[in-house]
């Protein structure tokens, strides 16, 4: 680092330093001002000591074990909490580390600040090669929904509120907040610091729809015989629950909750198309979009499983004007918050709800069909245990545990998971997000145990626990209430793969046979399970959250039991090529 141009130098000789503040200390003031008490951080130049002061000023500083762990934690707690979450890193490899999650966090329109210590200007625009030196702004700003550097101790005030308002404000997003190391150290006079200082006031404010886009979208909905609502995460992120609710029953049409916008209402509700979802997609006339997207998840809203050639109509409810019209036309586009839409569109709609006679009985034969369908297949004893088997224990520890939150990462794992776990509360499952991003589980579970106090159950794929299992030592650390539950099939979608050169090396998805990652836990002093039956693991599970003993569970699954890539396999690209070369290529 540069030796730094220290304002102290400009501070006149003999002012007592009870008389002056510092960078380290507005930038933790300035944190606190705004309601920050958690920071999610990964030590080291030049930010070890500003986790030290801040955990010493009383914001609660939680150190990982590597960046982008800290980073999915802060994110999570974005999505939790509906505020910012901070994470905190050094410069260029933490910062790049941090990157990903902040990159993830804007996917899936979280509120998130990476703030990363970085060196000074000066080295860097001249590219002289100083410890860690990169361009971290120039790098941050594709990557996040605004990026900022503070170069001034008396702009720390303002600095922090432009991001906390740029994360929060409109549809949310990760914003890179630069701190160039000589900032820290820079000292100004304390009484002209606090008043820098800017608190943030309404960072989210309310988005009023306008009465016309109100109008245009009853007048669809007066129209629509077969209509179903889409409820996604921007939904369970408003925090409008009993709106949302109120508006489902009142106008008695089916919903398909998207997987984190699961609980919103009880899964086991009568208007729950979650077990008819090809049937809602396909034969509904009017779709009523409320905080989801039209992306891959939901086909770009065309093709066969929207029954194509159609006539649908779509009402979309988003914060983000541009969202309208992405993938297809948008028949009544509501722009604004959730909560705000949809109290306009109930008072516009009255009482006049009406929906095709036999449309609600079509979504039942269907649901009810998949729903018998499931529970013979989660009666199944085998040994191994298949997902189904394992599931079925899982699903009855949530049910008898509404509070717990559930994250879920994986493949099969994941997309098992989402169908068979019901959840009965808003906010009470995390999982890969709008990337499918596998690494996700440790940081989540984390941030959901420290945001919300409750017990967290994280149902993980081998493979997805790998990506982020070293931060088990972080919950045994914090001594946090995580029950991990690994469903270890020794690989990668399967455990049973070969390698097609017929070498030695193992297949490209398989991983160490039998491993014990229960032996992990214990290493650090929590409580580590082997779980061969699905009574066993239904035990262990509930045992680990009333304990609220960080455990976890090696759940032992079939090698064969997956699929190529869960539920989306068709995702994977072919080649007739390749397929001629490789008959093995051709599966599922
Ligand atoms: O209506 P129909 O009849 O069609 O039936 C549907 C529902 O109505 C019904 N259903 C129900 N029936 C009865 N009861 C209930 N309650 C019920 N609920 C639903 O069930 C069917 C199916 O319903 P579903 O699931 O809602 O519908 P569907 O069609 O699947 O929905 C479509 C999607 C797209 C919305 C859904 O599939 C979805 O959300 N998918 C998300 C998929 C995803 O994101 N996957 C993760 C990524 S996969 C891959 O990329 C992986 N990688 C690569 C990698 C990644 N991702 N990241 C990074 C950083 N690096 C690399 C890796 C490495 S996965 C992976 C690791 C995998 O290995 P693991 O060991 O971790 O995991 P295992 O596979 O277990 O080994
Ligand atoms: P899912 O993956 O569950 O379908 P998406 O992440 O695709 O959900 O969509 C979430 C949508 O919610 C985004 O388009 C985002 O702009 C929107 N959104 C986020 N917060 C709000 C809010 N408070 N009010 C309205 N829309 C919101
Ligand atoms: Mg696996």
């Amino acid at each position: 680092m540069m030796p730094q141009k220290s304002h102290d130098q400009q501070h006149e000789a003999g002012t007592s330093v009870d008389n002056l503040t510092d960078g380290f200390h507005l930038l933790i003031d300035a944190l606190k001002l705004n309601g920050v008490k958690t920071i999610y951080n990964v030590p080291g130049i030049p930010i070890t000591d500003l986790g030290r002061y801040a955990q010493a000023s009383g914001i609660r500083v939680l150190s990982f074990r590597h960046e982008q762990n800290a980073g999915y934690a802060a994110s999570a707690a974005g999505f939790l909490t509906k505020k910012p979450g901070i994470c905190m890193t050094v410069s260029a490899p933490g910062f790049l580390n941090g990157l990903t999650a902040l990159a993830n966090a804007t996917t899936n329109c979280w509120p998130m600040i990476l703030i990363s210590g970085s060196s000074e200007r000066e080295v860097v625009d001249l590219q002289q090669g100083d410890y860690e030196e990169m361009d971290q702004l120039a790098i941050a700003k594709p990557l996040c929904k605004a990026a900022y550097r503070i170069l001034h101790a008396e702009d720390i005030g303002i600095g922090v509120a432009r991001a906390i308002r740029a994360a929060s404000s409109g549809r949310p997003g990760g914003v890179y907040l630069d701190i160039p190391g000589a900032l820290l150290g820079q000292v100004m006079d304390a009484v002209k610091g606090q008043k820098s200082l800017v608190e943030v006031i309404d960072p989210s404010p309310k988005q009023i729809p306008s009465p016309d886009a109100v109008a245009r979208a009853a007048a669809i909905l007066k129209e629509a015989r077969r209509p179903l609502i889409i409820l996604g995460k921007g939904a369970a992120y408003d925090q409008c629950d009993d709106i949302i609710r109120t508006f489902v029953e009142r106008s008695g049409i089916p919903y398909l909750p998207m997987s984190m916008a699961k609980g919103l209402l009880p899964d086991d509700h009568p208007q729950s198309a979650a077990a008819a979802r090809s049937t809602v997609l396909k034969d509904s006339d009017v779709v009523i979009m409320v905080g989801a997207r039209l992306n891959w998840l939901l086909s770009h809203g065309k093709g066969k499983q929207w029954g194509e050639p159609h006539t649908k109509k779509f009402v979309q409810i988003d914060i983000d004007p541009k969202e309208m019209d992405s993938n297809v036309e948008i028949a009544a586009p509501l722009v604004g918050d959730i909560g705000s839409c949809l109290t306009k569109l109930l008072d516009a709609m009255g009482g006049d709800w009406e929906q095709q006679k036999g449309w609600m009985e079509t979504v039942h034969a269907k649901t009810d069909a998949n729903i018998k369908r499931m529970d013979a297949q989660l009666q199944n004893n085998s040994n191994p245990m298949n997902y189904q088997a394992a599931l079925g224990a899982l699903r009855s520890v949530i049910s008898e545990r509404r509070d717990t939150v559930l994250v879920n990462e994986g493949a099969n794992t994941l997309d098992f998971a989402r169908s068979i776990i019901n959840m009965f509360k808003p906010r009470k499952r995390l999982d890969v997000g709008t990337w499918g991003v596998m690494g996700i589980g440790m940081g989540s579970a984390i941030a959901a145990a420290v945001e919300t106090g409750n017990p967290v159950l994280a149902v993980e794929g081998d493979s997805a626990f790998g990506f982020c299992g070293m931060e088990i030592e972080t919950i045994c650390r914090y001594n946090l209430p995580v029950c991990v539950v690994i469903f270890n099939n020794n690989g990668i979608y399967r455990g049973d793969d070969t390698n097609w050169s017929g070498g030695s090396d193992p297949a490209t998805t398989k991983f160490v046979k039998d491993s014990r990652y229960d032996k992990m836990m214990e290493a650090f002093g929590g409580v580590g399970i082997y779980a061969t039956t699905p009574d066993e693991l239904k035990r262990a599970a509930l045992e680990a959250i009333d304990s609220r003993k960080p455990t976890l569970i090696n759940a032992v699954i079939d090698p064969a039991a997956g699929k190529e890539s869960g539920n989306i396999g068709s995702l994977n690209p072919q080649s007739i090529v390749a397929k001629a070369r490789y008959p093995q290529a051709v599966r599922n």
